[in-house]
């Protein structure tokens, strides 16, 4: 495949963070994430990150859930393109993180090295992520690289080299600006980019304020964009999004000022050579 120019965009829909509280709009149940799933995939995202919650709304890997709630994705979007959770919450057990992938999902988030997360520690230990790794190979299903910090793409790329992970493309998420690991600013952007394979592709998630800001430097620089309530709550300041959606629609936006064309689920499935699944 030539050089792939669109612009693919991941909407992280809910998280494991973000309450009720802090914003009525965040979709919790498996009929709010599918029909927020849905908006976005028709603003423009490519991608859905998910996670999921409980009956009282806090986060949960629970594998009838994401069962549950991908099986609706699919029947809402069937093109979109679905990246479950391996991360969790930070004091999720790894058994307990890595069921999420039961659901069968196209992608699934490889986190690949600890940091401080907030006031909590996001522990991700050498044997977890093999562990994780493995059982992702084995239902052929794509991770994505998590980097929270620039040793986490050093990790990544080990993992490939040895062979632990093994797939025709590498995807890699730089997320910044979470407290306790790498700042979210362009040169540490820029850096990180020089970290990762040649023919890889690279995504940002930009955490608070710092979201869009990020997103439109990646869109400048041939990255790609990663926008939603698990990262930031607000379309602009002091203003919640009463949608993902419309943080998908400012990016794409965004987008067309700079010139960068918008990728289509299937262009992405290719370029990422996804294997066929169904729920
Ligand atoms: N909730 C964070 C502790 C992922 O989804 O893979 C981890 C996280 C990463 O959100
Ligand atoms: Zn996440």
């Amino acid at each position: 495949m030539g050089k792939f120019d669109q612009l693919i965009i991941t909407a992280a829909i809910c998280g494991a963070e973000v309450t009720r509280k802090e914003t009525p709009y965040l979709p919790i149940t498996p009929e709010e994430l599918s029909e927020e799933a849905k908006r976005c995939y028709e603003a423009g995202a490519s991608i859905v990150h998910l996670h999921v919650r409980d009956a009282e709304g806090n986060p949960t890997q629970d594998a009838a859930i994401f069962k549950q709630t991908v099986q609706l994705i699919r029947q809402k979007a069937p093109k979109l393109i679905v990246q479950v959770s391996t991360g969790g919450a930070t004091w999720m057990k790894a058994h307990e993180r890595v069921q999420s992938i039961e659901s069968e999902p196209d992608m699934a988030t490889l986190s690949t090295g600890s940091c401080n997360f907030g006031d909590d520690l996001f522990l991700n230990s050498k044997s977890m992520v093999m562990e994780f790794a493995k059982q992702m190979q084995e239902r052929s299903i794509m991770p994505e690289f998590e980097c929270f910090e620039i040793g986490h793409i050093h990790f990544a790329n080990w993992l490939v080299q040895k062979g632990h992970v093994i797939w025709p493309h590498y995807h890699y998420d730089f997320v910044m600006g979470v407290p306790g690991a790498i700042a979210a600013s362009v040169p540490l952007m820029v850096r990180m980019r020089e970290e990762i394979p040649g023919e890889a592709s690279w995504t940002v998630a930009g955490i608070g304020r710092m979201e869009i800001p990020m997103a439109a430097a990646a869109i400048a620089m041939g990255g790609n964009v990663r926008v939603g309530m698990e990262d930031n709550l607000y379309i602009s300041k002091g203003v919640l999004a009463k949608s993902n959606a419309e943080l998908v629609e400012k990016v794409v936006r965004i987008a067309k000022e700079i010139g960068r064309p918008i990728a289509v689920s299937d262009e992405v499935r290719e370029y990422f050579r996804l294997k066929k699944k169904d729920s």
